[in-house]
Order: C-alpha cells, then sequence, then structure tokens
C-alpha cells in the first residue's frame, strides 16, 4: 500500500529540522523525528539544522537554504531529505525543485511506519484513508509520484476518458477510494459504539492505557490482564486496540484497554482518522497514563500526551499516573520526586512487575472513586443481580440472611442505579 518503496529502504538520508527556539523541546524533537526515520530504514547521513524565526510560506527553511541542500545531498550522496515537519505541498515540490531530490516530510514518515504496523483491517482502512488524503493535494508534483505506490489496483491509460490526464484519472481514483473508506470506516465507528455499550451495561468500570508510544503500556497491559500484547521497542508497535478483564489484588474488576500510543504533534489527518480507534480512551471511566520514566524527556512527552487527549475530549477524565521502567532510572530521588509532583501516580516496572502493588491500590482508589457505596439486601429472587455486584463492583461483605442476600459493596454508578432499590441506607 503507502509503503515507501522497496527500493528507499535503507537509503541514505539528510535529516533536516528547522530549529524556531533553542530549547529542550527542539532536541527532544529531532532525537525523534531521528528515530521515526530509523524506523522507516532510512540512514541518517547528515544531520542539518536551520535557524529561522519563522517558517517561509513557499520553502519553509527559506529558498537559500533550499538551494544549500542541493550541494549538501551531493556531497554526503544522500537518496532523499526528511524534513521535520509537515510541509505544504507547494513547499515540498519547490523544495525538490532546489534540492532535485525526493523530500519526505515528517507526516508521511508517521504514515509509514502506521502502514508496516497495520495489522486488522481496521488499522489498515484507518491508515488508507489518513495517507489517500495526505496524497490527493500533492499527486503530480515533485519527484514523488506517490500514485505509484497507492492500491494495488492500477487505473493506467486504457483507463482515462477521452481527454483525461493521467493526473486527472488518478485524482478521480482516489477521491472513489477516499469514499469507500469512510464509509468502512462508519461502519466501523458504529460496531465499535455497540461494543461500547455492550461493555457499559455490563457495568464494569472501564479503564484506558495512554501514553506515548514505547513507554510500555502494552508491557503493563501483559502484567495486568496476562494478556500477550506484542512489545517492542520499536515506534508504534500497537495500532490496534484490545479489551480485557482485569482485577486489583482485593477484587476491583475493571476492563482494561491498550491502544496506539501517541507522539509529539501527531499529525492531525491521522487523529482524524483514528479517531474510531482512540475513542477507546475517550469512551473509558478512567486512564491510565504510562509514562517512560527512563527517557530524558518526560516533561515533553507528557505534555504531548494531555495535548491529544484533550484533542479527543478526554482531558478531564480521572488519570492514573504510571512513572514505568523505574529499573532503568538510577536515580530513585529522581523518581520519589516524580511521584510527589504528580496526583494519583506511582513508580513501577512493567517488565518485572516491581512496585505493581501501588498502582493496584491507586486503580482501586480510582474505582472507588467513580463509584457509589451500596448497602442492602438482594431478594433471592433477583441473585442475578448479587451476581452482577460481585462481577461488577468490589464487594466489602455479604452474607445469606433469612429475608435475602445482604451486601455491602462498592459499585459503578450504571449498577447503582439497577440496584439502589434494595438499598436499607
Ligand atoms: N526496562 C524496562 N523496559 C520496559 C518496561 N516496560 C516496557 N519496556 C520495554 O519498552 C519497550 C516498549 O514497550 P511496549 O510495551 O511495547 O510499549 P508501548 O507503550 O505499548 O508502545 P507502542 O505500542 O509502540 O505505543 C519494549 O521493548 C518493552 O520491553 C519496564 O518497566 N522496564
Ligand atoms: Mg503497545
Amino acid at each position: 500500500m503507502a509503503e515507501l518503496k522497496e527500493t528507499e529502504s535503507g537509503r541514505r538520508a539528510v535529516m533536516l529540522c528547522c530549529d524556531f527556539e533553542d530549547s529542550e523541546e527542539t532536541k527532544a524533537f529531532t532525537e525523534e523525528l531521528r528515530l521515526l526515520m530509523e524506523s522507516c530504514d532510512l540512514e541518517v547521513v547528515c544531520d542539518m539544522h536551520v535557524r529561522r524565526k519563522n517558517p517561509d510560506p513557499g520553502y519553509y527553511i527559506g529558498p537559500g537554504n533550499a538551494e544549500q541542500l542541493f550541494s549538501v545531498v551531493s556531497e554526503y550522496e544522500a537518496d532523499c531529505v526528511v524534513i521535520g515537519t509537515e510541509l505544504t505541498p507547494t513547499q515540498q515540490r519547490n523544495i525538490e525543485d532546489a534540492a532535485r531530490v525526493k523530500v519526505i516530510d515528517r507526516t508521511r514518515l508517521i504514515l509509514d511506519i502506521f502502514a508496516k504496523r497495520a495489522r486488522s483491517n481496521e488499522g489498515k482502512v484507518q491508515t488508507e484513508l489518513a495517507t489517500l488524503k495526505y496524497m490527493l493535494p500533492r499527486l503530480g508534483g515533485g519527484k514523488g509520484k506517490d500514485m505509484d505506490r497507492i492500491g494495488s489496483g492500477s487505473a493506467g491509460v486504457a483507463a482515462r476518458g477521452a481527454g483525461e490526464t493521467k493526473l486527472e484519472v488518478d485524482r478521480k481514483r482516489i477521491r472513489r477510494r477516499i469514499g469507500e473508506l469512510t464509509k468502512e470506516i462508519e461502519s466501523i465507528s458504529r460496531h465499535r459504539d455497540v461494543q461500547n455499550k455492550v461493555r457499559k451495561s455490563m457495568s464494569i468500570p472501564r479503564a484506558s492505557l495512554v501514553g506515548y508510544t514505547s513507554a510500555g503500556k502494552s508491557t503493563l497491559m501483559n502484567l495486568l490482564t496476562g494478556a500477550e500484547a506484542e512489545t517492542n521497542p520499536r515506534l508504534f508497535e500497537t495500532l490496534d486496540p484490545m479489551t480485557r478483564r482485569a482485577e486489583t489484588k482485593d477484587g476491583s474488576v475493571f476492563m482494561l484497554s491498550d491502544t496506539v500510543g501517541f507522539l509529539r504533534d501527531l499529525p492531525h489527518r491521522l487523529i482524524a482518522a483514528f479517531k474510531a480507534t482512540l475513542s477507546e480512551a475517550a469512551e473509558a471511566d478512567f486512564l491510565i497514563h504510562v509514562v517512560d520514566a527512563s527517557s530524558p524527556h518526560i516533561d515533553y512527552r507528557i505534555d504531548s500526551v494531555d495535548k491529544v487527549l484533550e484533542e479527543l475530549g478526554a482531558g478531564d477524565k480521572p488519570t492514573i499516573t504510571v512513572f514505568n521502567k523505574c529499573d532503568g532510572v538510577r536515580d530513585q530521588s529522581h523518581l520519589r520526586a516524580l511521584v510527589a509532583d504528580t496526583p494519583d501516580s506511582c513508580y513501577m516496572s512493567a517488565l518485572t512487575g516491581e512496585g505493581a502493588e501501588y498502582l493496584y491500590d491507586l486503580i482501586t482508589e480510582t474505582i472507588d472513586g467513580l463509584g457509589k457505596t451500596f448497602e442492602g439486601v438482594i431478594p433471592f429472587g433477583d441473585a442475578k443481580l448479587a451476581d452482577m455486584i460481585h462481577t461488577g463492583g468490589r464487594v466489602l461483605s455479604s452474607s445469606y440472611e433469612a429475608d435475602g442476600i445482604h451486601i455491602e459493596a462498592v459499585l459503578p454508578p450504571d449498577l447503582y442505579g439497577r440496584v439502589k432499590r434494595f438499598s436499607v441506607k
């Protein structure tokens, strides 16, 4: 599908970042671009920085710098230039003309990684849609010839109507495909809505793992639920959401979802295309934000995740922050300071299980905070409700008496609503 061509893998690339300011953020952003490039098998042969106050509307890096690129590319015998931003189609074309080599922007890199990782139909459809929308305004210009990489069927010359150029045919084909994919995504969203309703009707609290890519979400998922989600240091290992039942040590049951990781300035079209997948976070009762505590860029990443959450309308959900990978942090006092400064947080290692008990305590507290305490007597004729309380709530005491089942439990609001008529308080 939309992957960079086979021949582009393992290619020599000039990495170019525009530094609008000199900050830690700029450093973090540059390091991340390098990782994205490596994930696309591009070898960074030259790391170039251009200082500017503002992006140039026609050339992003400015016409002079674009001209200079030509000699850098020649000197390093590079096959392409990667620029750390999303370029407008015009900027991309202009830089390609000046540098006389293919120019790949950051969005294209991320789309390519998503295309490589997508396994499920949902992941593939969402990635293809985002890619086509990215490509449509870029067709026909520069060294891209992006159309050659899309889809399996090729609308060649024979498929053209009288007077239509190849470009027009390509555009038509892409628009048609975008229409088909949009419909497919609507049906995926409907299916997800039904699933969410079913989960909601089970009256079990729902938690969603969120965090920067590679923070250890899937590793934590496996620890808490016994699932066997793929874990890998590569970026964006998880694309397809997974939900499993989990239970804390003192019997609080919850459903836990793992989903796609976040990244600074995740391309907007990707967030839009992945709305169905990302809605796991927006639907959850509470979030578990996993942070890689061994990274030097903790604040930058927390901030990036918070921004995406806000965009998804999940910014004000109850959130537990887990400073993960504590086994890789030498400075333990730093970890303790992080936890002290962050409400509802703990540090642990999802890999070794060290510190998991603190997370379990926080989950219990959060679920209790969501729920209501029920104290009542369930008639024997409604024993099913007692079963639901045992499954979906945290039972503090329960006994069979002559008049029914006496139960004291902390229940999620939905379930509390269903049994409150038997409350004795
Ligand atoms: N040392 C150490 N490594 C960890 C820990 N948790 C996860 N890892 C490693 O970090 C890498 C990324 O872990 P994943 O669980 O795949 O991360 P993720 O957040 O699911 O990543 P994406 O799905 O790409 O967003 C893997 O190589 C894990 O083995 C930890 O507590 N300690
Ligand atoms: Mg993962």
